[in-house]
């Protein structure tokens, strides 16, 4: 039993190197093609959406680690089998690795923007890995041989534990040197947006931030890793139908009037009451002006937006180009985009979910049509038109909060964009009539706004439920819908004791 242990060890050891060194290599070229990460990316674009859906509600924003978590764990149980295969000849274990390189191999190559060149890590991997698993063996049986010391078998498992740990973490420098957001000097806007209101957030306590930082600001992608892309490669073609083909760089763009604009972003996930939804400030050139440069042709509908990686997003061309602001954005709250949210640029489109409208790490606009071309969640039945739905959520207090009898003050947010902003915010304790809430400070009417409600409370334990009405005069729907295919509905409700 000992034994067999000590093999599998070798196993996972040896595959550890492997997967280490060409994490590095990754790093060095492309991201996605580190063996595991192609893996686990494809693992998620096979998943069927219904268990998407399941594991982002359960697991939140962990799903990604989870997911990389569950995916590394895998691997090493198959690479403790090679290790214990590997006792009996090495060749077995050999074999068993070069399968699972294999499959990693498959992953990488059916990205949808893969080249030969990106087998680089996996062939790393491979060779790696069934050196290193030769070498231990090799030193085992020395060992066992001589009967004498276990010197060869130390040092090669110090030195192969070394060399996993350093590939890791020197993949992780590497990325980290490249990217620099922070040395991107933004150009002031040509447009400024007004000067940005106070606030709620000291006023009401438990309240969500007017703004919300970039470090704080809800992140949902496809993507396992956080990608790099260097904003001096970077381009933006805009092409299909057009009149011609335009590719622009990235200070080309800069040099292209900016306008700034407060708008909230929100995820078709987002259940109602849920997190998937943030105010920022966006700094960007206008999309119509992009598209301006190529001319647009007369059969397209869609927008198609390509991400560095090959992922698509397709977008109404109607909607994005009625005269709302919708953009091309490099910063978010007075900084270049971070990284999680898009660097170098990215699409914001105020009113349209951010699956068809907020592409991050952009590359390319495609204008085609609908029949023609499918993107990513289209393929997976998500709707083509998912306008914002209105919508609040209460922030404080919390569900199932005790709290002391008397004044209690109920807030939060609620946002309406493209329907004329939030009017009015009311409150309904205990299934009574609704009452109107104070509204916090208008940023405009693709920008969220706060709300509070004082809220005399006695003891026993109540129901709490929120509802936005927009400019426009709609009244946020109680009807329940799941997110998928076209947003959430309801009403956020939840009970406190008040004791
Ligand atoms: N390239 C790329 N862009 C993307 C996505 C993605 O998976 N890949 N997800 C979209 C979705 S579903 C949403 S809700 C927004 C979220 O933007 P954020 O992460 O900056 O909040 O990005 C959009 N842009
Ligand atoms: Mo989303």
């Amino acid at each position: 039993m000992r034994t067999r242990l000590l093999w599998a060890a070798y196993g996972v050891l040896a595959t550890l190197v492997g997967l280490g060194l060409a994490h590095l290599v990754a790093a060095v070229t492309v991201a996605d093609t580190s063996p595991v990460l192609a893996v686990g990316s494809t693992v998620i674009d096979l998943t069927p959406t219904p268990m998407k859906e399941w594991a982002i509600r359960t697991f939140g924003s962990a799903d990604k680690a989870i997911l990389q978590g569950s995916v590394l764990a895998g691997v090493l149980v198959l690479a403790g089998v090679a290790g214990i295969l590997a006792r009996r000849r090495t060749r077995y274990g050999a074999v068993l690795l070069l399968v699972l390189v294999g499959v990693a191999a498959v992953a990488v190559l059916t990205r949808p923007q893969a080249s030969v060149l990106d087998l680089g890590p996996s062939l790393v991997a491979a060779v790696t890995a069934v050196l290193a698993l030769a070498w231990l063996a090799r030193e085992q049986s020395a060992t066992a041989a001589e009967g004498s010391g276990r010197r060869g078998i130390l040092i090669a498992a110090g030195v192969l534990g070394a060399a996993a740990v350093l590939g890791g973490v020197g993949g992780r420098l590497i990325n980290r040197l490249r990217l620099r957001p922070e040395d991107v000097a933004l150009p002031d806007p040509t447009e400024p947006a007004p000067t940005f209101p106070r606030g709620l957030d000291d006023q009401v306590k438990g309240i969500t931030p007017f703004r919300v930082d970039n470090d704080d600001f809800y992140r949902v992608d496809t993507r396992l890793d956080t990608p790099v892309v260097d904003s001096e490669d970077w381009t933006l073609t805009i092409d299909g139908d057009v009149d011609k083909k335009v590719t622009l760089t990235f200070d080309e763009l800069l040099a292209m009037p900016m306008i700034e604009r407060d708008i909230t972003l929100t995820c078709v996930s987002n259940s109602v009451g849920g997190e998937y939804v943030g105010g920022a400030r966006w700094l960007g050139v206008r999309l119509t002006d992009v598209l301006d440069l190529a001319g647009v042709g007369s059969k397209a509908d869609q927008i198609l937006s390509t991400d560095f990686d090959g992922m698509t997003i397709s977008t109404p061309l109607d909607l994005a180009t009625d005269g709302r602001d919708a953009m091309i954005c490099v910063g978010m709250n007075g900084e270049a985009l971070p990284r999680e949210h898009g660097f170098p640029v990215r699409m914001v489109i105020p009113g349209l979910y951010g699956f068809i409208s907020a592409t991050k790490w952009l590359t390319k606009l495609t204008l085609t049509t609908y029949d023609d071309r499918e993107a990513y969640w289209t393929e997976r039945g998500w709707a083509t038109d998912a306008p914002i739905k209105i919508s609040a959520r209460i922030d404080t207090p919390n569900a199932l909060d005790q709290l002391d009898a008397g004044e209690v003050v109920v807030g939060g947010v609620a946002w309406a964009q493209q329907l004329g902003g939030v009017e009015k915010v009311q409150v309904r304790i205990d299934g009574g009539g609704w009452q109107d809430a104070t509204l916090g400070p208008d940023a405009g009417s693709d920008y969220w706004r706060q709300w509070f409600f004082k809220w005399p409370a006695d003891k026993g334990s109540h129901r709490i439920a929120a509802r936005a009405v927009s400019g426009d005069g709609e009244t946020q729907t109680a009807v329940k819908a799941e997110p998928f295919p076209e947003g959430s509905s309801g009403i956020h409700e939840l009970i406190v004791e008040i004791v």
